[in-house]
């Protein structure tokens, strides 16, 4: 246990920088720092954000929806760099005055609607078109009884033991194992129910495994925090089993490159607007033709 102690002032104020890797972008206010429109592509959907687990639920979702044929799901996808602070833009904020990527303006009937939280706007195209959602009956809730699961439970995975674990500016003891055992008893909860099924909510892929995908599967895939021998991600046999044969579609594979700005280059597709763009407009290739 850590001997640091903090006594709590009768009132917080916001004096400094806390430190850690995000410091510079958390503030305890909301709403705009600066004027900035949002650009607007030719598509009916427009989407902003960045390829962190819940930037890609969005944009598998509208790779899945596409790798169906759905040819009426295009999507221009814009990238938001957060550690810029473009969520704090005018524009960002009009469409989530909660400032956090994904969001989405759905620009295909006469007003435009925007959508936020990336559980707003799976729900809101698995309706739209029909897909990855029972119509209803038990089924149904079943799949949001696991989209609402992922909602509250990653906040403890990426706020509290990914901030802990690899973000804060030193290693505190007491909130790692808070949060290790936390993220281990949620890990636990996804195995035992993959014991049985193929897909978290049954035998069919849903917009319950695009949205726990990101976070847990990346998670077991040793893809998060450096810390899969941490937690030992390997034991957990039937989510890492669900978590490869997630990995393996293309849409998955395609969804994972849009709006990325960090890794391989060629994994980076910062922004997309054409389906072609996987081909051509990749970070490597925009990198080589620029130096000629
Ligand atoms: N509950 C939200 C969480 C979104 C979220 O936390 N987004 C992060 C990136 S993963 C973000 O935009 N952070 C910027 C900030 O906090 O200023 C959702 O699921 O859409």
């Amino acid at each position: 246990m850590s001997d640091t102690t903090y006594t709590p002032p009768k009132v917080w104020t916001w004096e400094q920088e806390s430190g850690g890797r995000f410091a510079s972008i958390n503030r305890p206010i909301a709403g705009a720092t600066h004027d900035k429109e949002l650009p607007v592509g030719k598509h009916p959907f427009q989407l902003y954000s960045l390829a962190t687990p819940n930037g890609v639920k969005a944009t598998v979702m509208f790779e899945e929806l596409l790798e169906l044929g759905i040819t009426e799901a295009e999507y221009d996808a814009w990238l938001i760099d957060i550690s810029e602070g473009d969520q704090f833009g005018s524009g960002f904020v009009d469409i989530n005055p909660n400032s956090k990527i994904p969001a989405l303006q759905d620009r295909s009937g006469d007003a435009p609607v925007r959508v936020f939280e990336s559980a707003s706007i799976l729900l809101h195209l698995a309706e739209k078109f029909g897909q990855f959602l029972p119509k209803d009956g038990p089924a149904r809730t079943e799949v949001m009884n696991w989209v609402f699961w992922q909602m509250g439970s990653a906040p403890y995975l990426g706020g509290g033991f990914g901030h802990f674990y690899a973000y804060a500016p030193e290693k505190f003891e007491y909130p790692i194992n808070r949060f290790a055992m936390e993220v281990k008893r949620q890990l636990d909860v996804l195995d035992r129910e993959l014991a049985n099924k193929t897909y978290i909510a049954g035998e069919d892929y849903t917009i319950a495994d695009i949205a726990i995908w990101p976070w847990y599967g990346q998670l077991v895939l040793g893809r998060a925090y450096d810390a899969a021998e941490f937690l030992d991600v390997k034991s957990y046999k039937n989510v890492l089993r669900w978590a490869e044969a997630i990995d393996a579609r293309p849409a998955v594979k395609r969804g994972r490159m849009v709006n990325r700005a960090m890794g391989e280059l060629s994994s980076q597709l910062r922004n997309r607007h054409d389906a072609s763009d996987f081909e051509t407009k990749t970070q490597d290739k925009l990198e080589a033709e620029a130096a000629q």
